[in-house]
């Protein structure tokens, strides 16, 4: 979004002799994407080439060959005569068509006229003037980014100063960084917004914050974004002053209506409501013994006459678990809530699931959930915040993570089940379905708290958009337009960004025993005896002798039963699980010897000083690009991948020297333990 001027003058020539004379937006009201389309690509080809091009909105047949169309697929074929065949297109779907000295750029509808226009922009930034005929449709209608602010202006799992939305209780003021913001997000083709936490406060629906709201809606409009809310479940109650907030009681069920009504006067495209009930702590149905289908048909019923959808979020579990039972399991708690509700839920109506069972760990199976209620549809939960990953600290290229759940196959029925075909409503002929990001973004003027995670947030868009891309062909494009065309910024921003998960996973947690982080309060640094002995049950059932959650049907807590059969069979197997997940399904001796050939402890050791030692790396390969790179964003992403490569080795030798005082097993390298 830089828009930096192409640095090689022979592809500027390219691209100025390719360029079209004027630009032609077909709709010419200021709160248009159609409008905001034609004014980025006025501003976005004056940065790269260094031309003016004049905006205009009169339209004639005969200038089409030598200017940059914009506009809807109704607005065009009304213009020109029938050419686009918008049978096509998929709703927010585009074409992007360009020829020597003419570009057309027709969206299924505003929003996807301004898509074309990022997609054209993106290409010409990153030196790309060929000619293409593009139809390019979204594999998911639902691309939601979902934030943790609080109404006082902290974030919760934030880790890039305060919140852009909110503070003292109410919307911000002044929204200049929310519009920036919406910018960014609908150049990554984001269509919606929740601003506020899932942990909410019914204050955001008082009168004077439905006012707010409504000027944050005003703000993301021109860029094709819906805004959608948090509701706290007993709001009735906390805010309505009513003594219940039993989803079946009459005047609970009004009171939401009249709310809702209220929302929809000032913010008429809501795009509906995101809830957490139920979960650590937060208010539900089963407070008054309904069911989870019927507190969130509570609010499907409201939204339902203005076009609104419901996320109702399935992380629903007892935080107070009993350790002493052997079969107790969190990672049940999801397919246990909700299996039975399948069918029940209205039509408008989307269940958001983690994309693991557990919570955002560095590595988890597929939640089952997504293979467990055909009828329902589904969105996947990720997180470009990194809570578990090293809080913007640590520097972690998720997407390779993201594709490896979004490309898991449940063989259900033995067919091909692929997650992200279940989340796109394919594989269960779900009528809804897709993506939701928690995404950190806060006043830091980063962003996200470290320059290199941004790479995460825009590789979340196009997966959302299309997931079949590769993490690697993103990270390029994206490395391209942030830092130029420098071949050796280009591979060091490659080599760092993709060696990141596996080495945060080697010196974190292996082998499925998740991330080992504190998880009693911080989330940050190493803590490995926090996981076992307490309610939460991210469990790692550390003993002397023994390691790992026995999650069989045969002994265990069931949860590979979870699994449609092909899957089940093969993680109820120690010898069919894969050597990555084999703490998370099997209870086994330290000195189980993996697929790899090593013990369990020793693939623990080896790892720690893998991990630790690629690390070191990266401070080394990032030092090489000074002067390559501007002071500010050199220094800043130097200091923190030093920080990083400190901080591995104390990973390394915490979770080491844990592990070798429970067993007393010595590192066979003589690293760890007395030799
Ligand atoms: O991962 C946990 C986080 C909580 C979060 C919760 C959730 C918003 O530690 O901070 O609360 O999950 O996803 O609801």
């Amino acid at each position: 979004l830089r828009y930096a001027p192409i640095p090689d003058d022979t592809i500027l020539q390219q691209g100025l002799e390719s360029l079209p004379s004027v630009i032609v937006s077909l709709n010419s009201s200021r709160v248009s994407p159609v409008y905001t389309a034609a004014k980025e690509l006025q501003a976005g080809i004056l940065g790269v080439v260094g031309e003016n091009l004049n905006v205009s909105y009169e339209t004639t047949a005969s200038e089409q060959s030598s200017s940059l169309i914009v506009g809807t697929a109704a607005a065009f074929n009304d213009n020109y005569g029938t050419q686009v065949d918008v049978s096509k297109f998929a709703p927010d779907g585009f074409l992007l068509r360009v020829k020597k000295g003419s570009v057309t750029i027709v969206g299924q509808n505003e929003r996807g006229a301004l898509y074309g226009a990022f997609e054209y922009l993106s290409r010409i930034a990153r030196g790309d003037f060929a000619e293409v005929e593009l139809l390019s449709n979204p594999d998911a209608p639902i691309r939601w980014v979902n934030h943790w602010d609080n109404l006082d202006g902290s974030i919760e799992r934030g880790y890039a100063g305060l919140s852009i939305f909110f503070g003292n209780g109410l919307v911000l003021p002044d929204l200049t960084r929310v519009a920036q913001y919406a910018r960014l997000l609908a150049s990554i083709k984001i269509n919606a917004i929740v601003p506020n936490n899932v942990n909410a406060n019914a204050n955001t629906l008082n009168a004077t914050n439905i006012e707010g709201l409504g000027r944050i809606a005003d703000v993301l409009r021109p860029w094709g974004i819906q805004l959608g809310l948090s509701l706290n479940f007993a709001s009735p109650q906390l805010l309505g002053g009513l003594n219940t907030f039993d989803p079946l009681e009459p005047a609970v069920i009004s009171w939401w209506s009249e709310k809702t009504a209220e929302l929809y006067k000032r913010v008429p495209d809501l795009a509906g409501f995101l809830v957490k009930a139920n979960s650590e702590g937060q208010p539900g149905p089963l407070t008054y013994n309904r069911t989870l289908a019927d507190g969130a048909n509570l609010f499907a019923k409201a939204v339902q006459p203005y076009g609104g959808i419901v996320l109702f979020r399935a992380f629903v579990y007892n935080h107070h678990a009993d350790w002493n039972v052997w079969t107790n399991d969190r990672a049940n708690a999801a397919v246990e809530f909700f299996n039975h509700l399948d069918g029940k839920f209205l039509d408008n109506v989307v269940v958001q699931i983690k994309y693991g069972a557990i919570d955002f760990q560095v590595r988890e199976p597929a939640n089952p959930l997504f293979a467990n209620i055909p009828e329902t549809s589904k969105a996947i939960e990720l997180q470009i915040t990194q809570e578990y990953l090293g809080q913007q600290s640590h520097f972690v290229y998720i997407p390779p993570l993201w594709k490896e759940i979004l490309d898991f196959d449940f063989r259900d029925e033995s067919k091909t089940s692929l997650v992200r075909d279940i989340v796109a409503g394919r594989r269960y002929n779900n009528s809804l379905g897709g993506y939701a990001g928690v995404v950190n973004v806060g006043t830091n003027t980063s962003w996200l708290g470290h320059h290199l995670a941004m790479s995460n947030l825009y590789a979340y868009g196009l997966l959302a958009w299309d997931p079949t891309l590769s993490a690697e062909d993103i990270l390029d494009d994206w490395t391209r337009l942030t830092f130029g065309f420098d071949p050796d910024v280009l591979k060091t921003v490659s080599d760092i960004s993709l060696a990141t998960w596996p080495a945060y996973e080697d010196y974190s947690g292996n082998l499925g025993i998740q991330t080992l982080t504190d998880i009693l309060y911080t989330h940050f640094g190493p803590n490995p005896a926090s996981q076992d002995n307490n309610g939460w049950g991210q469990w790692t059932r550390a003993t002397q002798t023994h390691i790992g959650m026995d999650r069989t049907v045969r002994n265990g807590t069931g949860n590979a039963g979870q699994y449609p059969h092909e899957v089940a069979a093969a993680f109820e197997n120690i010898e069919t699980t894969p050597d990555n997940l084999i703490l998370w399904f099997h209870h086994v001796p330290y000195t189980h010897r993996l697929k790899s050939g090593k013990t369990v402890i020793q693939h623990f050791y080896d790892a720690h000083y893998d991990g630790a030692q690629t690390a070191q790396t990266f401070p080394v390969r990032w030092e090489a690009l000074r002067n390559k790179i501007d002071v500010q964003r050199f220094e800043e992403v130097l200091f923190r991948l030093t920080y990083q490569a400190g901080h591995a080795i104390v990973w390394r030798d915490s979770i080491n020297n844990f592990y070798h005082n429970l067993s007393r097993i010595d590192d066979e390298h003589g690293r760890v333990g007395n030799h």
